[in-house]
């Protein structure tokens, strides 16, 4: 039987409320004991005076949760305290007494994915939707953590497994008069699930990129106002401003929102070919980042005489986006004209980005779920590969053989590979007397 564990569930330091986590069999023990009073109804707000051994602790809100209505599907007790520090010390010092076990990171998660609560992907949908920064990783997030992709991977699983169901049957009763031709049959549904793993698959890591984030570039001259326009788009001081040319070596980053999704925008070296020393290094990074990039930002020098001296050709035709800066100074606007100097055209700049970020990594509000981890992309490779074998197999022993990995890959998403299901589904459909 599991031991009973305590965590505090808000965050750390000083705070109005602090939340109290305690869940396992001894939860409710717990609960009676640092109150002396029964458990009050499941679901019920109670306001308890806590002691420990006679010296009172804090009057806290308490909530029972009786397994298996319970976020781990045990027996959970919250403890809503005053957010003190001695406080806390306090009642995980009367918990600890009572032999208790303080829990270790995601427990309480592992528990309700094992207890059956939640499966994998609706688990790590939940640390996506307390590490979201943005809101459209809020929103996906949220999307996953209410079980859309693992709908979209249950209903693969459950075709798949009528598929190896009937690829068993192939074998079994190869010799034997059945009305189907089981074969063809466990083809054609591993041949339909192949198609929208497929499809899931080539979707330009979208989701993942919703996550982690968009690298946007910033490239140009020495002194054509690149760290100026990074400081200005960031809101803050970032990266030295100089008159100095080279000013910028080691890349610079900041964080910024992009009509709600996250995007690193790096700072580089200006781009010279004349550069020696540390200059040098600091251009080779520059050129390396935007390499990595998923968007370059060309930043030019509007007021200067060869604007486009020193880049290399495929830069400037490969930008995602050209600015022309310092358009206070200069009488010619050409293009995109921005002053990081005045904000003038900033505006017009954020929209810009905002709808080239757009475009990567928004989707249509009807559309499937987008893949949001390499560990899924991974499995769904696997199981494509398999899929792909067990459609080209020659025999029914080695089609099943495949089919059956790329069930146990579907499985690795979820975190549900059960090989009961398969018989399960073999009896239900078949009903052939045996
Ligand atoms: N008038 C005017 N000056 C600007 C503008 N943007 C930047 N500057 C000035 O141009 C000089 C260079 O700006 P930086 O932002 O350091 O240029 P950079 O591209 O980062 O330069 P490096 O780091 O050397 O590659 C500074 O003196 C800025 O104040 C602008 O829009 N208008
Ligand atoms: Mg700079």
């Amino acid at each position: 039987m599991a031991d009973t564990i305590f965590a505090l569930s808000s965050a750390a330091g000083r705070a109005g409320v602090a939340v109290v986590r305690v869940s396992g069999p001894r939860a409710g023990e717990a609960l009676k004991t640092l109150s002396a009073k029964a458990l009050p109804k499941p679901r019920m707000a109670v306001t308890r005076q806590l002691s420990a051994n006679g010296a009172p602790i804090d009057d806290a809100l308490a909530l029972w949760f009786q397994g298996p209505s319970s976020f781990t599907g045990e027996d959970v007790v919250e403890f809503h305290v005053h957010g003190g520090r001695a406080i806390l010390a306090a009642l995980f010092a009367a918990l600890e007494g009572m032999g208790l076990r303080p829990a270790e990171a995601g427990e309480f998660t592992r528990r309700a994915v094992e207890n059956g609560k939640f499966d994998l992907t609706r688990a790590e949908a939940l640390a996506d939707l307390i590490d979201a920064e943005t809101e459209g990783q809020r929103r996906q997030a949220l999307e996953q953590y209410e079980g859309r992709l693992a709908a979209l991977y249950e209903d693969w699983s459950a075709r798949l497994l009528k598929a190896v169901a009937w690829g068993e049957a192939a074998i079994d009763f190869a010799d034997e008069e059945v009305p189907e031709d089981c074969g063809a049959e466990a083809r054609a549904i591993a041949a339909g699930i192949l198609k929208e793993i497929q499809a899931h698959l080539a979707d330009h890591h979208r989701g993942e990129l919703v996550r982690e984030g968009l690298y946007l570039t910033v490239l140009g001259q020495p002194n054509a106002g690149k760290s100026s326009l990074v400081n200005a788009l960031a809101k803050r001081d970032v990266a030295i401003v100089s008159e100095q040319a080279g000013t910028t070596r080691d890349v610079v980053e900041a964080r910024l929102d992009l009509g709600g999704y996250p995007v690193t925008v790096a700072d580089t070296a200006g781009l010279r070919e004349a550069a020696e020393g540390i200059e040098a290094e600091g251009i080779r990074r520059a050129l390396a980042r935007a390499e990595a990039a998923d968007l370059t930002l060309l930043v030019l020098d509007g007021a200067a005489a060869e604007p486009y001296a020193g880049l290399p050709e495929d830069l400037i035709s490969g930008a995602s986006l050209t600015v022309w800066n310092k358009a206070d100074l200069a009488g010619h606007p050409k293009g995109l004209a921005i002053s990081a100097k005045t904000g003038a055209g900033l505006p017009e700049l954020l929209a810009e980005l905002t709808a080239l970020v757009r475009d990567r990594l928004q989707s249509a509000t009807d559309a499937p779920p987008l893949l949001t981890r390499s560990r899924h992309r991974h499995a769904l490779e696997r199981a494509a590969e398999a899929l792909t074998r067990a459609i080209a197999a020659p025999e029914a022993e080695l089609m099943s053989e495949d089919l059956r990995l790329a069930q146990r890959e579907l499985g690795r998403i979820t975190g549900k590979v059960d090989i009961e299901d398969v018989l399960g589904v073999i009896f239900a459909e078949f009903c052939i007397g045996k």
